[in-house]
């Protein structure tokens, strides 16, 4: 199956508390205030990876958490920082704040890192606060939280499109080592197939998008998601049936899909 749109809430861990300590022994007159800080909560980390192809996962796993950051203790010792929570996604993702609808980051190279949410910050212990002040002072920072949504447009150098039954998937298995199921009927396809097209020192990417037909560009058919990954290509291949047993004169099949693209 391929999923190209899921949405996800995380929440980044929290800062751990400051402690609230004093030291005192046979030989000091006066408590020593040894109380250590907190340490910072961990952050969500969104990475893409080129051996993720879909974003399936967060259809089932869609609540994601960072480790808070440990509390300080006596003696000034600081708390752990708390471990970041990494969300690996395909080369190609755009996050977006789902309640805002605001683009965070477009991911569109390999390793790239965005911090979604970021860790709240460790408290001070009472060995570095100012005398006097203490209670909820030392309480460690709120780890943010977010709703997000991930859609996938896949990167190719071109498309190819075309009505349904065309023989556009006869075509990427031929010039590619994809190999898309291929039947004399229409919608063959059910998502888009990534081949790699190799000339001598280079290759491209192609990308077999399931057939179009009219009012795609209005969802008829799921056309408006196969459409939302031809928004990057650099150049579209059309195949037409231009065979007599084809039912649309080779133009109008043509101008049927140009037609899409424009209103889409
Ligand atoms: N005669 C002839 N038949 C072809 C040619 N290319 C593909 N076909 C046949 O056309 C039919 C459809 O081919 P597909 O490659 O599955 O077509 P498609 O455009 O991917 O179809 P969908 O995925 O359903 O949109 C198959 O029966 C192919 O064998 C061609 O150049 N000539
Ligand atoms: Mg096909």
């Amino acid at each position: 199956m391929f999923i190209d749109k899921a949405e996800i809430s995380v929440k980044a861990g929290s800062g751990g508390n400051g402690c609230i300590s004093f030291y005192r022994d046979k030989y000091t007159r006066y408590a020593i205030r040894d109380g250590g800080n907190g340490g910072g909560g961990g952050n969500i980390r969104i990475v893409t990876s080129k051996d993720i192809d879909t974003l399936l996962d967060y259809r089932y796993k869609r609540h994601f958490k960072a480790r808070n950051g440990g509390h300080g203790s006596s003696n000034k010792k600081t708390g752990s920082m708390g471990a970041d929570a990494v969300i690996m996604v395909p080369v190609g993702t755009i996050v977006r704040d789902a309640d805002t609808g605001l683009t965070l980051r477009d991911l569109t190279e390999e390793g790239q890192t965005l911090i979604a949410a970021k860790g709240g910050r460790g408290a001070r212990g009472n060995a570095v606060l100012p005398k006097g002040v203490a209670g909820d002072k030392n309480r460690g920072e709120e780890g943010e939280s977010r709703n997000l949504t991930l859609e996938l447009k896949l990167i190719a150098d071109a498309a190819i499109v075309g009505l349904p039954n065309a023989g556009k998937s006869s075509l990427i298995s031929l010039i590619s080592a994809a190999h898309p199921r291929i039947a004399p009927f229409a919608f063959t396809t059910k998502s888009p197939v990534m081949g790699i097209v190799k000339f001598d020192d280079t290759s491209v990417k192609v990308l077999d998008v399931p057939g179009l037909i009219e009012g795609a560009h209005a969802g008829r058919g799921l056309g408006d998601g196969f459409l939302r990954h031809i928004d990057r290509c650099r150049a579209l291949i059309h195949i037409i049936d231009i065979s007599p047993a084809a039912d649309k004169d080779p133009y109008d099949s043509y101008n049927i899909i140009n037609n899409e693209l424009d209103l889409y």
